[in-house]
């Protein structure tokens, strides 16, 4: 295997429209951090690249929605991502964004040396354009009819009621997002990136030399090649983004899948002068961490662009992981169906790390995965808790207890000593290994077995009971067991590297260098610890159930915001309409029925008499708020004796999309008896 000088190690650009969640944490964020962490403590020279990603429709949209300008919406969120990320100790060497001027002048330089090299085909489309506006449509800038399934509210690019993929010209009366007119087509020049003619060199590339690659990300890959490559459009008619470098190209930006991924090599160049050396370098290897909707854009549309650009290296490994779902469904912002990383921080203050150890132990590193309030509180008080929380406390405390908090001297070794020895060496190693190939779920439980070593050490030889007859087979037995935690710290710290830094102070030391950490002796006999403090703290029923609760409200709400019209029933004649004899009345009296919430017992005047009708309107009306109300009543129903209460007709009442009931009633006021019809 190659080996490498140093490391450039980039992190997908979130979009600055929204906050982050544990999707993005657990599928990019927390293994790219592990990886870089890891890579620091083995004092290789790596830099870790994220930011922002500020351009594309879907920002605008939302600026357009809320009245303010594109930089308002990616200032804020911009913030609030950053934030999230230093709150969950994600230790970016730099958290750039696409908006400011490095970036823009990276890109358009990009672009340029593309151009000059005459890499680009030009090419002039049709393309909707709003006359009134003067200017032309995104895709999600027209709405329309959907042909499929005939939604009024559907998408130039897709309809979301029926999930179909669209083009804009295939919307049945298109409208402009804009100003609500009919869009007109109208000729473009567009820039497009030929990965047709690319195809080869990059069959050669992925499918021959990297099938190494994680079998997600190269059977996507292999599926794209395999069913052939075409031109891509790299600039858009918009005014947010990039501004297209060529004079015949007004109010044109550049397409944002081809600026973001520019964004790594802008942050870099911000980062440090010698921004080269991390990008053009043969002996620098170049990794994109990312999710699996990013992958055809990282690993077959930005390698070209870095090839054909002439002096940039290739990724050396895109390990993308797959999606984490909720609670068994699909994280959707809309549907406010997520755990927001802020909002977890302020349920859970000072557990980053309960989150980081979860999102890794069920990392969807091959497959799809899940998120369960449950399985968090399982991880945390069955394995943080309980293995290695519980390790470090006894060891700690034992230590405390026999020899005032001294490490003790170690007398001779046993078999057992020798061959925790021997284990160590290979959990290390495993470690490693694991890490160095993106399996970070294994290599995670590999630095759990350090404690869980420690625990059956200690059950082994249970010290508390040789305490009283050999004093000095107990010192060897902590002292090995005080190696075990600061060993422990050290290697959980690219996971967990708030406990890390709290299980240090609890030891007084600082922290030993991964390479040191195959032998022992990492605190030596005769060194005082600090007092030792829970590691970790159980998590209890009723702060699992709050988080249940909470997205128990979302899914109600979304699910009344599901219900829509009622579908319209079968066509009826003007006769069967006529048959139905409907009249105003008026409310004289009204009581519960007894024994029947939803039921109250109506006295209405008819015009024609004055009868009793019962009515399931109790959950919306109090009996006293109704009297003298003009209702609508169907007089010529059977009558139907309900808990024993004849009923003579019926009130009209429209039935709202969350089920609730209102009257419907004449507009002002008219006299009992009129008909309606
Ligand atoms: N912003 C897409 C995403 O968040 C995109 C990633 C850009 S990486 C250069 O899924
Ligand atoms: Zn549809």
């Amino acid at each position: 295997m190659k080996e490498f000088k140093r490391y450039t190690v980039t992190s997908a650009l979130p979009y600055a429209n929204g906050p982050v969640h544990i999707g993005h944490l657990a599928g990019v964020y927390v293994p790219a951090d592990i990886y870089v962490r890891y890579l620091r403590l083995k004092k290789q020279d790596v830099i870790f690249i994220g930011g922002s990603d500020e351009h594309g429709v879907p920002i605008t949209l939302k600026a357009r929605k809320e009245g303010v300008s594109p930089q308002q919406i990616v200032d804020r969120y911009h913030n609030i991502i950053k934030k999230s990320f230093k709150d969950f100790g994600i230790s970016f060497d730099i958290y750039s964004r696409t908006s400011n001027k490095t970036h823009h002048k990276t890109a358009a330089e990009f672009f340029m040396t593309l151009y000059e090299k005459g890499e680009f085909i030009e090419k002039t489309s049709m393309q909707f354009y709003d006359e009134a506006e003067n200017q032309f449509l995104a895709d999600r800038y027209i709405m329309g009819t959907c042909p499929k399934c005939g939604a009024e509210d559907a998408y130039g690019d897709q309809c979301e009621k029926c999930g179909s993929t669209l083009s804009a010209e295939e919307l049945i009366n298109p409208r402009s997002v804009i100003s609500g007119n009919k869009p007109v087509l109208k000729e473009t020049k567009h820039w497009f990136l030929p990965l047709d003619k690319y195809e080869d060199e990059l069959k050669q590339w992925i499918l021959e030399e990297h099938k190494e690659w994680k079998p997600n990300v190269y059977g996507q890959c292999k599926s794209w090649l395999d069913s052939g490559l075409f031109p891509r459009a790299v600039t858009r008619d918009l005014e947010w983004g990039v501004p297209v470098p060529l004079e015949d190209a007004k109010n044109k930006v550049l397409y944002v899948w081809f600026d973001a991924p520019i964004g790594y090599i802008s942050a870099t160049r911000e980062l440090t002068p010698d921004w080269e050396k991390y990008w053009k370098d043969d002996e620098t290897k170049l990794v994109h961490f990312i999710g699996k909707d990013n992958i055809v854009f990282h690993c077959i549309i930005f390698p070209s662009m870095l090839r054909h650009e002439g002096s940039y290296i290739l990724p050396e490994n895109v390990p993308a992981n797959e999606f984490l779902n909720l609670e068994g469904d699909k994280i959707s912002t809309s549907r406010n169906w997520a755990v927001w990383l802020n909002e977890y921080l302020e349920d859970f203050p000072g557990k980053q790390d309960v989150l980081r150890y979860v999102l890794c132990a069920n990392a969807p590193e091959t497959k799809d995965n899940d998120f369960t309030w449950k399985d968090f509180q399982t991880r945390n008080n069955s394995e943080l808790v309980a293995i290695m929380g519980n390790f470090v406390n006894r060891a700690m405390v034992l230590t405390q207890k026999y020899f005032e908090g001294v490490i003790p001297e170690p007398g001779n070794d046993t078999d057992y000593e020798k061959e925790i020895r021997n284990e160590i060496v290979r959990i290390k190693t495993g470690i490693e290994k694991n890490i160095e190939n993106y399996k970070f779920r294994e290599a995670l439980k590999d630095a759990m077995s350090i404690a869980r070593t420690g625990n059956k050490y200690l059950a082994d030889t249970e010290p508390w009971k040789l305490i009283k007859t050999d004093t000095e087979r107990v010192k060897t037995i902590l002292y090995y067991s005080l190696q075990l935690c600061a060993l422990s710290a050290t290697l959980a710290e690219p996971f967990l590297p708030f406990s890390s830094d709290k299980l240090f102070k609890m030891l007084n030391i600082e922290r030993p260098e991964w390479e040191k950490t195959a032998g022992f002796d990492l605190i030596s006999a005769g060194h005082k610890l600090n007092q030792p403090e829970l590691l970790f703290e159980r998590i209890e029923d009723d702060a699992i159930e709050l988080q249940i609760q909470k997205l128990l409200k979302s899914k109600e709400k979304n699910q009344m915001e599901k219900i829509t019209v009622t579908p319209q029933k079968d066509v009826i004649t003007y006769d069967d309409f006529v048959k139905q004899d409907i009249r105003i009345a008026t409310i004289l009296e009204a009581e519960k029925v007894p024994k029947a919430d939803k039921l109250l017992k109506l006295l209405v005047d008819t015009g024609i008499d004055k009868r009793v009708i019962v009515s399931g309107i109790a959950q919306y009306y109090k009996p006293e708020d109704i009297i003298g109300k003009q209702i609508c009543v169907l007089v010529n129903l059977a009558p139907r004796t309900l808990r024993g209460i004849e009923s003579n007709g019926m009130v009209l009442m429209a039935s709202d999309k969350d089920g609730s009931l209102k009257f419907v009633g004449p507009e002002g006021l008219c006299s009992n008896g009129s008909a309606v019809s």
